[in-house]
C-alpha cells in the first residue's frame, strides 16, 4: 500500500509541576525550601529516513503524543524530562499546519529533523522563591502545557530520473535491468500502481535514484487514468526518461505517444515539458522498431536517444552512463522549484474554497 498524504495530530508532553516542599531533618529546625523542578515534556520530531517509502504508517496510526515531565519533589529532586516522541517519515515529505498553505518544513535529506510540537517547560520548585522576607514560600509553578497541532503531510518522492510512458512501455523492466528494485512487470497496462524507487550505482560507485512512475495516458491531467496520483511526484524528478515502446505494441506510433506525453505535462504545469529528458526507446527487438527510430532521429534531431532493449538487458548499461553523464551537466535541485510547487497547492485551496467546498481529505486536489 502506497500512501502520500495523511493527516496526523500530534501532542507534546506538558512540563511536569515544581514541588512545594520544606528540608525536615533530625537537628535542623526550619530546614527551608527544598521542592524541585519538574522535568520538561518531550517533543515531537519528524525524521526523515531513507528505509521509509511512503506515509502508510502513519494511515494507521495518526495519533502521536511524547512523554510529560516528571513533577519535581522533595530534598530538590528534578523530574526527570519527558522522552520525545519521534516519528519516521520518507525523504521529500512536506509538513503543512491542517489548513494551511505555509510550509513548515521539506525533509528532504536523510536524518533530517523537525521538531513539529515542543514540550512545554517544566515549573520551578518552591526552593527558587525564598527571598529574606518570605523564607518559607508555599508556591511553585506549574509546568507549561505541551504544543498541541494537527498536521497534514504530502509526499513528493525525491528521485533523480523519473520514467514517463505510457502503460505497458516497459519503464517497470528498465528499472528491474539498471537497479536492485523488483517492480511487478506485465504485459497488460496499468501493472504499476504507485511509483517505486530504484537506486542504481555505477562501476565508480556513484549513486542516483530512480522512481518508476505509473503510467501516463492522455487526459492524466484531468486526472484521468490515475492522474493527479502520479503527476505529483514528477516534479521533483530533475531528469526525465521518456520510455517509448518502440515495437508500437497495442498499435500505437511511439512518436504520438512521445507528444502527447509532452502536452500532458505540460497542462498538468507549463514547461513541464522543457524539463531536461533523455528518450529511453525501448523494445528494440520487435519488428519495426528499427523504422520507427529512424523517424523518431529525424523529428527529435537534438534529443539525447539511447536505444535498448530492457527485457534481454541490451544497452541498458549505455542508459546508465548517459543518466550520470547528464545528471552531472544539471544544477543541483534549486528552492524555485518547490514554491512553484508550493505555490499551485495554494491555488487548488482557493479554487476549492471559492466552491464553498469542505476540505476532503481523500481528494487529489488539497
Ligand atoms: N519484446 C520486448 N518486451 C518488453 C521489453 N521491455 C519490456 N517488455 C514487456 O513489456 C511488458 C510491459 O512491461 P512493464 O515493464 O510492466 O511496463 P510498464 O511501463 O511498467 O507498464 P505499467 O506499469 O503498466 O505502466 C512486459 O510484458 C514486458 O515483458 C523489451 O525490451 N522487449
Ligand atoms: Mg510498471
Amino acid at each position: 500500500m502506497f500512501v502520500d498524504k495523511v493527516k496526523i495530530y500530534v501532542e507534546a508532553g506538558d512540563g511536569g509541576r515544581g514541588c512545594v516542599s520544606f528540608r525536615r531533618e533530625k537537628f535542623i529546625p526550619m530546614g527551608g525550601p527544598d521542592g524541585g523542578d519538574g522535568g520538561d515534556g518531550g517533543h515531537v520530531i519528524l525524521k526523515a529516513s531513507a528505509g521509509e517509502q511512503s506515509l502508510v504508517d502513519l494511515k494507521f496510526q495518526q495519533h502521536w503524543a511524547a512523554e510529560r515531565g516528571v513533577h519535581g519533589k522533595g530534598q530538590k529532586l528534578q523530574g526527570a524530562r519527558g522522552k520525545n516522541c519521534v516519528i519516521k517519515v520518507p525523504m521529500g515529505t512536506l509538513v503543512f499546519r491542517e489548513g494551511e498553505s505555509e510550509l513548515l518544513a521539506d525533509l528532504k535529506e536523510d536524518g533530517q529533523e523537525f521538531i513539529v510540537a515542543k514540550g512545554g517547560k517544566g515549573g520551578k520548585g518552591n526552593c527558587h522563591f525564598a527571598t529574606s522576607t518570605n523564607r518559607a514560600p508555599r508556591i511553585a509553578q506549574p509546568g507549561t502545557p505541551g504544543e498541541k497541532a494537527t498536521l497534514e503531510l504530502e509526499l513528493k518522492i525525491i528521485a533523480d530520473i523519473g520514467l514517463i510512458g505510457y502503460p505497458n512501455a516497459g519503464k517497470s523492466t528498465i528499472l528491474t535491468a539498471i537497479s536492485g528494485a523488483h517492480p511487478k512487470t506485465a504485459p497488460y497496462p496499468f501493472t504499476t500502481l504507485h511509483p517505486n524507487i530504484g537506486i542504481v550505482e555505477t562501476d565508480d560507485y556513484r549513486r542516483f535514484t530512480v522512481a518508476d512512475i505509473p503510467g501516463l495516458i492522455e487526459g492524466a491531467s484531468e486526472n484521468v487514468g490515475l492522474g493527479h496520483a502520479f503527476l505529483r511526484h514528477i516534479e521533483r524528478c530533475r531528469l526525465f526518461c521518456y520510455t517509448l515502446d518502440m515495437g508500437g505494441v497495442d498499435g500505437r506510433d511511439p512518436l504520438d505517444d512521445l507528444a502527447s506525453l509532452r502536452s500532458e505535462l505540460d497542462k498538468y504545469e507549463d514547461g513541464l515539458s522543457k524539463r531536461p529528458f533523455v528518450i529511453a526507446a525501448n523494445k528494440m527487438d520487435l519488428e519495426g522498431a528499427q523504422e520507427h527510430l529512424k523517424r523518431l532521429q529525424e523529428t527529435e534531431p537534438q534529443a539525447v536517444i539511447v536505444p535498448i532493449c530492457a527485457e534481454l538487458q541490451e544497452h541498458t548499461d549505455e542508459l546508465i552512463l548517459t543518466f550520470r553523464r547528464l545528471l552531472d551537466e544539471l544544477p543541483p535541485e534549486d528552492e524555485a522549484l518547490l514554491y512553484r510547487i508550493l505555490a499551485r497547492r495554494r491555488v487548488f485551496r482557493n479554487e476549492k474554497t471559492a466552491a464553498n467546498d469542505d476540505m476532503d481529505f481523500t481528494d487529489d486536489n488539497w
